[in-house]
């Protein structure tokens, strides 16, 4: 019976779970060269952190901002990229975008990259969720 009531409240929890959607997840082909960049907008119905980026294809994933020093545009690294329930996070050309380093295979090759998100919620829970990239 314990055990039951354990295996449902599993089942609840993840219902309790934010609701993330990723709208137009695109990584930039990079002909080849190491470095790229991705983007999408990240929309949740719970206020989130994230606290890992993960892949098959790079050891180091970033998110970045870009800021003017004098007359230079900058990135900067966003130490705890936050998506509130207001505001979703638009990762877009010229603004904020994943930073995509040390690429193990050339992108010419592929059609989809998935990378592993892993959120953190107000209660401390951690929710990961696989996002398929469209290679473009
Ligand atoms: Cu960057």
């Amino acid at each position: 019976m314990k055990k039951l009531i354990t295996i449902i409240l599993l089942l609840f929890s993840n219902y309790l779970l934010a609701d993330i959607t990723f709208k137009n997840p695109i990584i930039k082909n990079n002909f080849g060269k190491k470095v790229t960049a991705g983007f999408a907008t990240i929309i949740s119905d719970e206020d989130l952190e994230i606290i890992d980026i993960s892949s098959n294809i790079s050891k180091r994933i970033e998110i970045h901002t870009m800021l003017m020093e004098g007359d230079v545009m900058k990135m900067r690294k966003i130490e705890s990229p936050i998506i509130t329930t207001k505001k979703p996070l638009q990762l877009k050309k010229s603004g904020d975008h994943l930073m995509i380093y040390d690429l193990t295979e050339n992108l010419d090759d592929l059609k989809n990259i998935t990378l592993s998100f892993s959120f953190k919620n107000n209660s401390g829970e951690v929710i990961k969720k696989d996002v398929d990239f469209l290679v473009q």
